[in-house]
């Protein structure tokens, strides 16, 4: 048995350090520069052409790591200006640049200054200017284009995110609710970059779910996988926490967390990370409900779970969340033995999101504005809603 757990750990920390060797990549820099503009021809008034420009352009489904292995370089520069000339006293203008980027990124310069995102196919942005061609008020000489390190980063774009510590049974849950493949295996870090699942409804709506890398403590200082996977949350409407009834020990160096300590925990990790991700609506699955004694662990836990303020207070302020998040609902599950289980979460999810969605499209309507709310809400009038 000890020989077994030993192999077992080995494997979990080779895993754990073969992600960080494998270089999955979802941001990127590179070097801008706008073409340069043309010179002007003062004998004749004559005007360069304008430097062309670096634009991103937003493309669905493309890996941002492959769109810059394929060109083998890191320096994007636009064409230059073309200079007035007899036959052409206005010089044509330098050809822009674009380059095609994952829908989902958002551009920063080196400094930290956001230049802005794209959100959608077919989105440009402008990274660099192009110079300005040579003309009278820069002595006919045509001016250098804007040049500059670029930091592309890729959040991914999904209804839900899915959100626990290892092994807690994410990518379980989102084989078993979408048609995604995710790698399932009983050893921590399994996966290792977020996978997007579409869930499908039989009237052919559709809702995407992220699984990403477990969390672990520390996460939100970069500990583990850390802040890597925790920004892809920020871009998720809903938040959907899973936990296993039995708790999790990363290994056995580490303490054993019980499930109610590995939900603040959670909690914790997302509040240190970013405090506004607290005012998504969220809903809480305690998984591995098919477990021996899981019954009667569910049991014993239900009272703190409805009074999860409540029990946060007892905790030492390491482990304490400042906020707790408000859950819409609570619900025990099987992610892996009950088809059962895993419809209602499928039904679950659907109703949260749709409520999000009529609210967003109709601020004035009070009463679906006031559902909204009560999603959000109602944990600490009536406690959450328990199945
Ligand atoms: N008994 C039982 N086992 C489960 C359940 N859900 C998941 N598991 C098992 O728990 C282990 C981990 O499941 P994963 O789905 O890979 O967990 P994960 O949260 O994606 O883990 P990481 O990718 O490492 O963060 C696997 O051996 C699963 O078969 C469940 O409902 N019941
Ligand atoms: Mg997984």
């Amino acid at each position: 048995m000890v020989y077994t757990s030993k192999i077992f750990w080995a494997k979990a920390r080779k895993l754990s350090r073969k992600y960080l060797q494998q270089g999955f990549r979802d941001s990127l820099k590179i070097f801008v520069s706008g073409g340069i503009g043309g010179n002007g021809l003062p004998k004749f008034g004559g005007v360069g052409g304008q430097g062309g420009n670096v634009i991103a352009v937003g493309k669905e489904h493309i890996d941002l790591q492959e769109v810059f292995k394929q060109n083998k370089t890191k320096n994007y520069m636009a064409k230059n200006g073309k200079n007035s000339s007899h036959n052409f006293i206005l010089g044509p203008p330098g050809e822009d640049l674009k380059l095609e980027v994952p829908v989902g990124v958002s551009i920063i310069t080196e400094l930290g200054k956001k230049l802005g995102e794209i959100n959608a196919e077919g989105e440009e942005l402008v990274l660099a200017k192009g110079g300005t061609g040579g003309n009278p008020k820069n002595g006919y000489l045509g001016t250098r284009g804007q040049a500059y390190p670029v930091i592309f980063d890729l959040k991914l774009i999904a209804d839900i995110g899915l959100v626990g510590f290892p092994n807690a049974g994410k990518s379980t849950l989102l084989k078993a609710i979408s048609h995604a493949k995710p790698k399932i295996a009983s050893y921590p870090f399994t996966t290792v970059r977020p996978n997007v699942g579409i869930i499908q409804y039989k009237d052919f709506r559709e809702i995407s779910m992220a699984d990403l890398p477990g969390l672990i403590e520390g996460a939100y200082a970069n500990k583990g996988m850390g802040h890597k996977f925790l920004k892809h949350v920020e871009r998720t409407k809903l938040l959907l926490l899973i936990v296993d009834i039995n708790g999790f020990q990363l290994s056995p160096q580490y303490p054993h967390r019980s499930c109610v300590e590995t939900i603040l925990l959670l909690n914790k990790e997302l509040e240190l990370y970013n405090k506004e991700l607290l005012e998504k609506p969220s809903m809480l699955l305690i998984n591995k409900m098919d477990t021996q004694s899981s019954e009667e662990k569910y049991k014993d836990i239900k009272d703190a779970l409805h009074n999860l303020k409540d029990v946060a207070e007892k905790y030492p302020e390491d482990r304490r969340p400042q906020i707790p998040l408000k859950f819409s609902e609570i619900i025990a599950i099987s992610a892996k033995e009950s088809t059962d289980d895993v419809k209602l979460v499928k039904q679950r999810l659907r109703r949260v999101l749709d409520v999000m969605t009529q609210t967003e499209n109709s601020q004035q309507d009070s009463d679906i504005y006031d559902m909204y709310n009560n999603l959000k809400t109602n944990v600490n009038e009536n406690g959450p809603r328990l199945v």
